[in-house]
């Protein structure tokens, strides 16, 4: 990587800082010309002994204030919320103005000038998005969220305590030092929600979820592929896998957030500092009710809860007509079998989610999800009585830490399974794949079958990337669930006289329901989880396939510290090939298998070949940032499937398939190219590895 693109990794470090502060352990430093805010510090860290890379900024007279327009509307300190349409707006002037910038050097004297003068939250968000999107950039990559924002993820408690040990040691000490953070931090088991905090707090999942909305922003022109419909499945691919989670550990399955005016049965206290201010995240209270907004604090002319009550009504209208309203007053089908021009969930996700510029109708269908999303990050505070700060559901990076979002995102996704149960069930022509049939499918993990096995495991990362610990290395071990790598075996054979190539598609489902029942079609069809999505050649005759649970088509390997970042090179001749090919995006590795029991869980593994030559995208572009496609695509190219996502699962299935009635999964599995299989995951409690 070239310096000046090397170099804004580092704009990254200490967010809450002065921008002339040492970082990278004091080897780098910023030195911006006439900036009256260069501290007297600077000169003390620099005389450490430690050699310096200086990078002068020049004076830039370019940098007008009201070059950054609303961006710097957003108070430095406070939250930044992308569900807020101000903020958002905040969001676009700020991107378009560094989206300007001609090469890596000048982003770099730009956004080094603009460091300080914006929100911390916004000004890295606003870089990695020109970083995501800027040809010339697109050898480098972000550094972890978790060390940029380590108050977002890690117990303020233990922040607080690393910095206690830093101010009693000895000035000279250079060892780092390392805190524990351990699976369960932000409440007791005297809740019911509790038992899912490790889950719910994992760092991999909330990486995920900052990065995907980098990618898929609302409002900022940025139109991607089959965002809408991509939207709905990212989102929607969270809850089977939540609901796996809690049924594992003996709890329901999530129930939506529906009656808006009724309590909110379960609060959330996380205990995360918003920077090093140690400002906290607001906390709400058991039985908070959702609230008419009444704060100005935000410049949002609305909203009360009888608007997201309107909206949604007209949105199940929409449904149920089969069609929407467009601004003109003409009807916008609603369909999923569209041969050309946007398929309906792709319009109704647009909608819903909602996208002001992308909608068919925003004032109309209005902005339900995001204003979920406020409402809920308010109820705490809803007029500013209490001079309280956002809660965790307003950010992307800290949203999913609430059992709240769940509920949100799963009336959310019961309004799309309502769209769905509209569209007709698949014919046995589309499920079907003549010529190819599954022998045997199955798991295999240390020549072990069908067993598979979770358990603890460890991250480091370190927390003096973005918090400033008077200059001391200072890193935190995170807990986490982990699973030991298997592979997926098949046998197929291909009957044809030539190749085929087909789409394997896998996914993971509990075979039980709460009561321990096995479950009906469509009891299971929402419980179904993406495992794998790849494709192979068939050779004429019998074919052994193995596949790696490390290539998931869902996951991507794992968070780049800065550390990783500055000890390695891409090489820009084959960007697509290395293991950096990984962007940020994916859901974790880490995170692909559920918990299951100590005495192992019965779950079911469900693979189907389809024919690639029907599901093939041709793509114009070149591939790059292709981890956890299923999820976030490809950047600078099309969805790389052409089927509904989460296809076969995503419809009712046909009453009669090979002159049956279709009951249960099972019955899928009579097709040739279907297959179930049943396995167990065993949760071990102790340390992988
Ligand atoms: Cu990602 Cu509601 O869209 O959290």
């Amino acid at each position: 990587m070239e310096k000046n693109q090397k170099n804004l990794l580092y704009l990254f470090e200490l967010p809450y800082d002065l921008i002339s502060l040492p970082r990278s352990g004091g080897k780098i430093h910023f030195d911006l010309e006439n900036d009256a805010s260069r501290p007297p510090v600077v000169t003390t860290r620099l005389g450490s002994g430690i050699p310096v890379e200086t990078t002068l900024v020049p004076d830039r007279g370019d940098i007008l204030s009201q070059k950054l327009g609303t961006a710097t509307s957003v108070p430095l300190g406070s939250p930044f919320s992308f569900f807020i349409k101000t903020h958002r707006q905040a969001a676009k002037e700020l991107c378009d103005f560094f989206m300007e910038t001609k090469n890596a050097e000048d982003l770099l004297q730009v956004a080094a000038r603009v460091h300080g003068h914006v929100n911390e939250t916004l000004f890295v968000y606003a870089l990695s998005f020109v970083m995501l999107r800027k040809k010339e950039l697109q050898n480098s990559r972000l550094p972890s969220i978790i060390e940029v924002f380590p108050g977002k993820f890690i117990l303020q408690e233990q922040l607080m305590k690393a910095q206690l040990e830093v101010n009693r040691a000895d000035p000279n000490e250079t060892t780092p030092i390392v805190v524990e953070h351990g699976p369960e931090f932000s409440g007791t088991h005297l809740k019911p929600e509790h038992p899912l905090a490790y889950w719910r707090e994992d760092y991999g999942i909330h990486a995920h979820h900052w990065h995907w909305h980098l990618l898929y922003p609302i409002d900022m022109n940025a139109n991607r592929n089959r965002k809408g419909k991509l939207s709905y499945y990212m989102h929607q691919q969270k809850i089977p896998r939540y609901d796996m989670e809690r049924l594992c550990l003996g709890l329901p399955r999530v129930q939506k957030l529906q009656n808006w005016k009724a309590p909110i049965k379960n609060g959330y206290f996380p205990k995360l500092t918003l920077n090093n201010s140690g400002r906290v995240w607001g906390s709400r209270q058991d039985h908070t009710t959702m609230q008419d907004f009444q704060r100005n604090d935000f410049n949002l002319d609305f909203p009360d809860l009888t608007h997201l009550e309107i909206w949604r009504s007209r949105i199940f209208h929409a449904i149920h007509q089969g069609f929407m309203i467009d601004r003109q007053g003409e009807r916008v089908m609603l369909s999923d079998d569209v041969t050309s021009g946007k398929r309906g969930i792709d319009i109704l996700g647009d909608a819903l989610e909602a996208d002001s510029n992308i909608s068919v109708n925003f004032p109309y269908y209005g902005d339900l999800h995001n204003m979920g999303h406020v409402l809920i990050a308010f109820s705490h505070d809803p007029d500013f009585a209490h001079k309280e700060d956002m809660a965790v559901v307003g950010d992307t990076s800290t949203a999913m830490r609430d059992p709240v979002f769940y509920r949100w995102h799963k009336f959310v996704d019961d309004t799309f399974q309502e769209y769905k149960l509209m569209q007709r069930p698949y014919t046995e022509e589309e499920l079907n794949l003549s010529g190819v049939k599954i022998e045997r499918a199955g798991v295999v993990r240390n020549n072990e079958a069908n067993i598979l096995h979770t358990g603890w495991n460890t991250r480091l990362f370190e927390a003096s990337r973005g918090l400033d610990f008077n200059g001391r290395s200072v890193m935190v071990r995170l807990t986490h669930l982990d699973h030991e790598p298997f592979n997926y075996h098949l046998q197929v054979s291909n009957s044809g006289k030539g190749i085929k190539d087909v789409t394997v598609r896998v996914f993971l489902a509990p075979k039980f329901n709460a009561r321990s029942q096995e479950m009906t079609f469509m009891e299971q069809r929402i419980l179904w989880a993406e495992m794998d999505k790849f494709t192979v050649s068939l050779k004429p005759g019998s074919n052994h396939v193995v596949r790696s649970s490390r290539d998931s088509s869902i996951t991507n390997t794992e968070e780049l510290t800065f550390r990783d970042l500055e000890n390695f090179n891409i090489d820009p001749a084959s960007p697509a090939t290395t293991p950096f090919n990984f962007c940020g995006c994916g859901w974790p590795q880490h995170m692909l298998l559920p918990r299951g029991r100590p005495e192992g869980m019965a779950f079911q593994l469900f693979f189907m070949p389809t024919d690639y030559a029907q599901d093939k995208v041709v793509q114009e572009a070149t591939r790059r940032c292709a981890n956890g496609v299923s999820f976030c695509g490809i950047q600078d190219a099309k969805y790389p499937d052409t089927r509904a996502m989460g296809f076969p699962f995503d419809r009712r299935p046909p009453v009669n398939l090979l002159g049956q009635s279709v009951n249960t999964a099972a019955d899928y599995a009579r097709l040739d190219n279907a297959y179930i299989h049943d396995i167990s995951i065993k949760f071990l409690a102790e340390k992988l590895n």
